[in-house]
């Protein structure tokens, strides 16, 4: 063979033995050797040197560590009923590189996904490059069960919670929301996002190369569940508040109103409804108006509900005897360069009939004799430009101007509620004192365990012939008459309020309020009502607010079995 001649070529013959031939074999051991070693030392480094960082990459490309989801805590209103809940559900997706092209297996996945055949293919091409596209979102467990059972390739399964909220748009603006990650984005949800959240749990797992559940190792960490959440909330008057809100927003085509029903011996919210509304389990095409609790988060300038508060600090100061008459005619009067008016010439009036009649003039008469700011002193203990301190997220505090430099005007005007911004719940809160013997209540968004301490504001006998004085402000001859309750001695306070805009006070654009307190004997809530630019024939607090008062106190009454204490006229 080794004389074959091939290609023309004669082989060189040679001897192992050649000297030169020795030269190049000591070369070529030398560099088999040099070879082996370095091999030898790579494997060395590898196993000895790399071994935990290279055990590491390996096992990170195989071992994981997954989050569990930690289950959101229930809000409840204070008898236990659930308000937002969170409840299991199963998100399902794919790998459109597993998913077979089978006509029949796709027909059956698309029938249990509740889509058609067509979409489905569209959606699998249309994510054909990618290892993950989202089937069907937060389904039941047992609607996706039946997916799962199909056993089709490539089809997997994610446990979620979802949020519900079973009053709906009762008590939404109060709640808030979470996003689709179970995060609080709004009201208590956000507040209390940390304590309902929890802690995720940990757990190890193995994982293929495409991300599929090999074995599931360890859980490193339980989740922590989200504590449950009590509010002071009764469902029975909230729905109740919110009918006749909602009711009463649609009979006046008003823009929208607040409700809202504080404890008068703990200061506890029992009910806050809104209008408009939203439904916070379907939020397509919400009106973003909706969203706010406009009871906390706006102000207003208040009118006239601010009066019987005014005419505490005027009782207080000791200047009058309780049988004082003003003499408010010609129902108009200029203060410096600015004249003032009632509605009608109402001529003398005690300080009974000052409110009854709501008369700007007598209180600013009152008011202008006092020497010192004792009106604002008093609006400022009642918690007035000062945060509420419920912890609501946006929660305005409105604005109180401090007492320096102050016209005589502008001294009236804050008499008759003029001149201050505050929120519907700081309106409640400050009645709380009338209510409460002159202590008194932060409001609470939560249920308490103990009655608070309460804040000693007003003189505890002006507070009680106050009640007294503004029973009669509801009378059957009064404009306040639509506001009684059958059965109870109610307290109370129309307002009619011109709103104000850039442009200065509108002619024909106004709020409706009704500011009021029952039972008279023995006080249980304190309600504020606000009906927002009623567009009707009416606009009157006493026509338009004081009926929604009525109603929602009297329900709450008989709901609380809080006993009668007036003969049923
Ligand atoms: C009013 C105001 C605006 C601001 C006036 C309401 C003032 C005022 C400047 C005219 C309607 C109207 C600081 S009235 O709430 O007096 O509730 O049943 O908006 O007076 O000086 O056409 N309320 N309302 N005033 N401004 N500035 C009365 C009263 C009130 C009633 C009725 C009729 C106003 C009895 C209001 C009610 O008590």
């Amino acid at each position: 063979m080794s004389t074959e001649v091939r290609n023309g070529v004669t082989p060189r013959r040679r001897s192992p033995m050649a000297p030169m031939g020795g030269v190049r074999y000591g070369l070529v051991l030398g560099l088999v050797i040099l070879g082996m070693l370095l091999l030898a030392g790579r494997i060395v480094t590898l196993h000895v040197f790399d071994r935990s960082f290279l055990q590491g990459q390996g096992d990170a490309r195989t071992l994981r560590t997954e989050s569990l989801t930690a289950h959101r805590g229930m809000i409840t209103d204070r008898h236990g009923e659930p308000l937002a809940v969170s409840t299991p559900v199963v998100t399902l997706w794919a790998n459109p590189q597993e998913v077979p092209g089978d006509r029949i297996q796709r027909l059956m996945l698309s029938q249990a996904l509740g889509m058609s055949l067509d979409d489905l293919d569209a959606r699998l091409e249309r994510f054909a490059e990618r290892e993950f596209m989202y089937l069907r979102r937060q389904l039941t467990p047992a609607a996706a069960q039946r997916v799962l059972d199909l056993r089709v390739p490539g089809v997997y399964a994610q446990h979620e919670y979802k949020r519900y909220y079973p009053a709906g748009e009762v008590v939404a603006q109060l709640l808030g929301v979470t996003n689709v990650d179970d995060m609080g984005q709004e009201g208590i949800e956000l507040a209390y996002q940390s304590y309902l959240a929890g802690t995720p749990g940990l757990r190890r797992v193995i994982k293929d190369r495409r991300g599929r559940l090999v074995r599931d190792l360890a859980i490193l960490r339980e989740a922590q569940p989200g504590g449950d959440l009590t509010l002071a909330i009764d469902q029975r008057l909230q729905y109740m508040a919110y009918r006749e809100l909602k009711a009463a927003v649609a009979e006046h085509d008003a823009d929208g109103g607040v409700v809202v029903m504080m404890d008068a011996r703990t200061g506890e919210v029992l009910a806050m409804a809104n209008q408009p509304s939203y439904n916070p389990n379907n939020r397509a095409g919400l009106d973003p108006r909706g969203l706010r609790n406009q009871a906390i988060v706006d102000v207003f300038e208040p009118g006239s509900v601010m009066k019987p508060l005014a005419m505490a600090a005027i009782m207080e100061s000791g200047r009058f005897d309780s049988d004082v008459v003003v003499d408010t005619s010609p129902g108009w009067m200029r203060i410096d360069r600015f004249t003032i008016r009632d509605i009608r010439n109402y001529g003398e009036l005690d300080l009974a009939g000052i409110l009854e009649k709501s008369s700007n003039i007598g209180m600013s008469k009152l008011v202008l004799e006092l020497d010192d700011p004792l009106v604002p002193d008093l609006y400022r203990r009642l918690g007035f430009g000062q945060s509420t301190e419920t912890g609501f997220p946006g929660e305005a505090v409105g604005h109180l101007p401090a007492p320096v430099r102050w016209s005589r005007s502008q001294w009236a005007a804050l008499s008759y509620g003029y001149g201050l911004s505050a929120s519907a719940l700081q309106l409640a809160s400050a009645y709380t004192a009338l209510a409460n013997g002159g202590v008194r209540l932060s409001p609470s968004l939560l249920k308490l365990d103990e009655p608070p301490e309460g804040i000693p504001t007003i003189d505890a006998d002006v507070a009680h012939e106050l009640l007294r004085i503004m029973e009669r402000s509801v009378q059957p001859d009064t404009g306040g008459r639509r506001a009684s309750v059958p059965g109870y001695r109610v307290a109370g306070k129309t307002g009619t309020v011109r709103k104000n805009s850039a442009s200065g006070y509108e002619e024909n654009v106004y709020r409706s309020l009704f500011a009021g307190i029952a039972p008279v004997s023995d006080p249980r809530v304190v309600t504020i009502v606000m009906i927002d630019h009623p567009r009707g024939e009416s606009y009157f607090g006493g026509a338009v607010a004081a009926p929604v008062f009525s109603r929602v106190t009297g329900s709450a009454l008989r709901l609380l079995d809080v006993p009668p204490d007036q003969r049923v006229r």
